[in-house]
This record gives structure tokens, sequence and C-alpha cells, in this order.
């Protein structure tokens, strides 16, 4: 069986849930708290060089980090994950998106109000996430004005990568309002099947 180190209310830790749950995989969830250090710790460090959550355990020798490489090994031979190499390699480009322009500021922003508390001294830095942000869920925006998911008409772990942080982007105060076809996706990935909430259940 699968054991995930994670903390559930990452986006990175929840969009490895998710995946778990449509895929029907059996898990166990080992809960890390990334503000007192523990994935800092010379045992976790072990497991993870880089220090940080998600962290797949797949047996008693092998981890997998990185959210978006946990979700590509999960969702492999699902319809997840396309076979075809186009639609194969769109989904990557979102995932790359989402890791260098999405996530480091709507995750970011998140984490600086939601885990921090909006500290004076990072209100600046908020903001900036902010603006860089919005560049993010207007690319979103635009594609999803076109097409009802990110790659080849259909739910793919390319939707789950991005749903993760825009689905909670209002804790890092972000207002949703003006993307109403990022909004309608929201709603379509939560009546997919075996869907579960970041707070929801399991972890
Ligand atoms: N690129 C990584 C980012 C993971 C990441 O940023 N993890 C954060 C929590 S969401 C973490 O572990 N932070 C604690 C630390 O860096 O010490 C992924 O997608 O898994």
């Amino acid at each position: 069986m699968f054991k995930v180190y994670g903390d559930i209310v990452s986006g990175n830790c929840y969009k490895v849930k998710l995946a778990l749950m449509q895929l029907q995989l059996p898990f166990e969830w080992a809960h890390v708290d990334i503000l007192r250090k523990e994935s800092r710790t010379p045992a976790f460090l072990a497991m993870n060089p880089n220090g940080q959550i998600p962290l797949l355990q797949i047996d008693a020798q092998t981890f997998l980090p990185e959210s978006n490489a946990i979700l590509h090994y999960l969702a492999d031979g699902s319809p997840l994950l396309p076979q075809d190499r186009l639609e194969h390699a769109q989904v990557l480009r979102w995932m790359f998106f989402e890791q260098y322009t999405h996530e480091p500021n709507v995750a970011s922003a998140r984490f600086i109000v939601r885990y921090l508390g909006r500290p004076a001294e990072r209100e600046a830095l908020l903001q900036q996430k902010i603006a860089a942000g919005h560049e993010a869920l207007s690319i979103m925006e635009a594609h999803l004005e076109r097409e009802p998911f990110f790659v080849g008409g259909r739910y793919t772990i390319a939707d789950i990568a991005l749903y993760a942080y825009t689905h909670v982007a209002h804790e890092g105060m972000f207002d949703l309002a003006p993307y109403p076809a990022l909004r309608a996706w929201l709603n379509r990935v939560e009546v997919q099947p075996h869907y579960i909430g970041m707070d929801d259940g399991t972890a």
C-alpha cells in the first residue's frame, strides 16, 4: 500500500490525495508539520533530500517526491494520463506551467495569508504574488473559454495539478469573480467520479 507523507491543507499534498482517491488506490497518510520543520529532520531528509512534502512511499526503500511527478507515476496507464504523444506532452506543459507560473504565486500568496497569518513584513511580497497570480489565472481563463478541461477535452492530471491551489485561491486573497470560465471548470472538476475535497475524509 502507498504511504503519503503530507499535510492535507497543502495543495501539493492534496493533489496526491485526490489522484489516489480517483484512481481508487488504497493509501495511508502520515502527517508532516512543515512549520515545525518535520520535513527537515535527518530521518525525513533520508527519504527526500529536498526536505519537502508531498512524498510518496512506494515500498520500503523507494520514495518519490514532487507532486506532479507523483501524479504522473500514479496515473500512468489510466484515463487520467493520455497515451497520445502530443496530448501527453500537453499534460506536461500545463503541469510545468503550474509549477513555474501558477504555484509560486497563487500558493505562495495563500501560504503568507493562511500559514503565516499575513505578517506586515510580507505584505509587499504578498501583493507581488497576487499580481503575478492573476496573470496565471488569466492564462487559464483564456484557455477554459475554449476548452472544458486543460487537455484533450477530458479530465486529466493536468486538471488535478491546476485545481489544487486554484480552488483555494481565495485563501490567498484572490477574487475569482473575474474568471467565469475558470469557476465553471472548478465545478466540472468537483463532479468527477470519486472526487474528494481538501478537508474531506481520508487524511
Ligand atoms: N515542487 C514541489 C513543492 C513542494 C512544496 O513546496 N512543499 C512545501 C509544502 S506545500 C514544503 O514541504 N515546505 C516545507 C519546506 O520546504 O521546508 C512539489 O510540487 O511537490
